[in-house]
């Protein structure tokens, strides 16, 4: 009898048989590696040791991280680069819980990801009679992600595969939960009749082509609007129909406003960029179309003042174009006169086509109007950023990494933090698709070292991460993961002694105020640990020559800029969402 992949450690010899035998292991590597997955981010233990290892061995790349929270985030934006579900794999209990996080975050943020995690046994799971690490981990996932499974039987392992992969990448992608308990991976079957259970998945994306009437009724109202803005968000830069995006834009003529995420799909020093003019397009525009963007709490749900309505629950006047892959999604908020349902590249060409030749740039009224508060307010940033303050503060260090980005623009920048992630937002200029990467849909904190891991591995590329003290503190431990893989990330610490500022005190005297951390801590110093390099940077010059040598060396780097703790604001933008006490002391 063989196993038909030679791996290490592979399962203990059967009896003789006359048949060619395979196992749950190879079954499970075999189903991947059929679909194109190449990579998987996780940390080893019961039941999924001898499953990394073999993973390992067969080519695919395993990347093993210190927690699986930070294996989970990697895997969540591994998706969104590469449109392939990203792989998390975890051990049972307490690593699927770590790794649930990000499972839920990547279905909140509509990035295909599949959390593949190794379960008890589940006879004694279900008669809850205290297994190693037990739970009922197929309930506990169901809410939180698009779809989850568990394979029983080895037979099963091709379909549970496929059917993960089509429901983490098909319409609105999610987050996809498939749970091999440990007997599975020792099962014996038939080599033959296991590789012909082995399902590989065919057009795992359909495209999605919106009808032609919506089109219509989209461009129709467009084509009437005296102030159309376009608002583009990270679902269009997921969909990877950057030409046409851009075609859409510039053919039109129409001003647009990049979400977070969506930053570089056409350059953020485009001409037609209302970025610089937010708070006035908002509310003055008469027709918006999002494409790939949720009129959620990052778009002030479409109301209230930003938007131009009379108290924060009233409407504005305008009316909306949406263009998503989730029939659901229109109406969620406010009315969607104008939903286009599909997948955005197959709804930007039958926009595109449906517009023609001949269309009429909008007024220069509206684009005028907008160019002069950009220009102004561009100018009072050059004012700022030309500044030297000494403590340095987040503007003149910001300043450098902008410049920085600029000269690399194929680098891909992290971000997370309160202050940390406001400034660099509207400071560094992003030149290509898919290179921010930051917070999401949550505003979540964490993400950053498995985000750089992740970026590093799957595009090769430089990674520049720009963390808050506290943002760094979620995920730091993986500094050693990033020494390990000996990956190009240099990572900035923007260092103002806590969260949103370094100067609460404990009005009792007691203790440190609950935002507040160790004073002048050196996180440059870690490095030093895991043999990557650090460096304290007090000046903007020197914060520019650290990054020059980490972006020229390629070297794991973190450089500890030390920003002036009275710097920032409550919350950063969005100190309105803390709720206010009602009581007065
Ligand atoms: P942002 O935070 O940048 O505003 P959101 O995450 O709120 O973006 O919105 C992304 C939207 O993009 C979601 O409603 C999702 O359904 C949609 N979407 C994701 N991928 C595609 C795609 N390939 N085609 C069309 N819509 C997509
Ligand atoms: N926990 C998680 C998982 N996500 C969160 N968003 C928070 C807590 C709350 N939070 C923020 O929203 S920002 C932030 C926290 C703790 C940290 C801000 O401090 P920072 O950035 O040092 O990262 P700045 O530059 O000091 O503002
Ligand atoms: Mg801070």
């Amino acid at each position: 009898m063989a196993i038909a992949t030679p791996a290490a450690n592979a399962a203990p010899a059967a009896p003789a048989a006359t048949h060619e035998m395979t196992d749950g292991f190879h079954l499970v590597i075999e189903a991947l590696k059929l679909n194109g997955i190449d990579t998987v981010f996780g940390l080893p233990g019961i039941p999924i040791t001898d499953l990394t290892r073999m993973l390992q061995a067969s080519g695919i790349r395993v990347i093993s991280f210190r927690h699986e929270q930070n294996a989970g985030y990697a895997a969540s934006i591994a998706g969104f680069l590469t449109q392939k579900p990203g792989i998390c794999l975890t051990v049972s209990a307490p690593g699927f819980l770590n790794g649930l996080t990000a499972l839920a975050h990547a279905t909140t943020n509509c990035f295909p990801m599949i959390l593949v995690s190794g379960s008890s046994e589940r006879e004694i799971v279900d008669l809850q009679q205290g297994d190693y690490e037990e739970m009922d981990q197929l309930a506990i996932a169901k809410p939180l992600c698009k779809a989850a499974f568990r394979v029983l039987h080895a037979e099963d392992i091709g379909v549970g595969v496929a059917r993960a992969i089509r429901a983490a990448v098909s319409g609105r992608p999610g987050g996809v939960y498939l749970d091999l308990p440990a007997k599975l991976f020792s099962q014996a079957i038939e080599a033959a009749a296991g590789r012909n259970s082995l399902i590989k998945v065919v057009d795992a994306a359909p495209r999605q082509i919106p009808s032609q009437d919506s089109v219509k009724r989209a461009v129709e109202l467009l084509r009437g609007a005296k102030k159309p803005l376009i608002v583009l968000g990270k679902g269009a830069a997921y969909a990877q129909a950057d030409a046409d995006i851009r075609t859409l834009v510039e053919k039109t003529g129409i001003p647009y406003l990049p979400m977070s995420m969506a930053k570089g799909l056409l350059p953020d020093t485009h001409e037609q960029s209302a970025s610089a003019a937010r708070s006035f397009v908002l509310p003055e525009a008469d027709v918006v179309m999002l494409v790939g963007a949720r009129l959620n709490w990052l778009l002030s749900h479409g109301k209230g003042k930003t938007w131009g309505g009379k108290d924060h629950k009233s409407w504005g006047g305008q009316k909306f174009v949406q263009v998503d892959i989730s029939p659901q999604e229109a109406d969620s908020n406010v009315r969607i006169d104008a939903p286009v349902v599909g997948d955005i590249g197959s709804c930007v060409a039958a926009l595109l086509k449906e517009i023609g030749a001949g269309w009429q740039k909008p007024p220069a009224e509206w684009t005028g109007a907008i160019a002069e508060r950009k220009d102004k307010n561009i100018a009072k940033m050059a004012e700022t950023l030309a500044k030297d303050p000494v403590p340095m503060n987040f503007q003149s260090a910001l300043n450098v990494v902008r410049d920085l980005v600029k000269a690399n623009p194929d680098a891909i920048l992290v971000n997370e933090g309160a202050n940390a992630l406001d400034f660099t937002r509207s400071i560094v200029d992003m030149y290509k698709p898919r290179k921010r990467i930051d917070v999401g849909t949550w505003g979540i904190m964490g993400i950053g070292m498995g985000y750089c891991v992740a970026a590093a591995v799957t595009t090769k590329q430089q990674v520049i991460a720009v963390e808050g003290d506290s943002a760094f503190g979620f995920s730091g431990m993986e500094v050693e993961t990033i020494c390990r893989y000996d990956l190009p990330v240099c990572i900035v610490i923007m260092n103002n002694n806590g969260v949103y500022k370094g100067t609460d005190v404990d009005p009792t005297g007691r203790d440190p105020a609950p935002t507040v951390f160790v004073k002048n801590a050196r996180y440059d110093k870690i490095m030093d640990a895991f043999g990557g390099v650090g460096v304290n940077a007090a000046t903007p010059a020197e914060l520019r020559k650290a990054m020059e040598e980490a972006i020229r060396s390629r070297k794991p780097t973190l450089i500890n800029a030390v920003i002036d703790e009275t710097a920032g604001t409550e919350s950063g933008r969005i100190t309105n969402l803390n709720p206010a006490a009602a009581k007065k002391k």
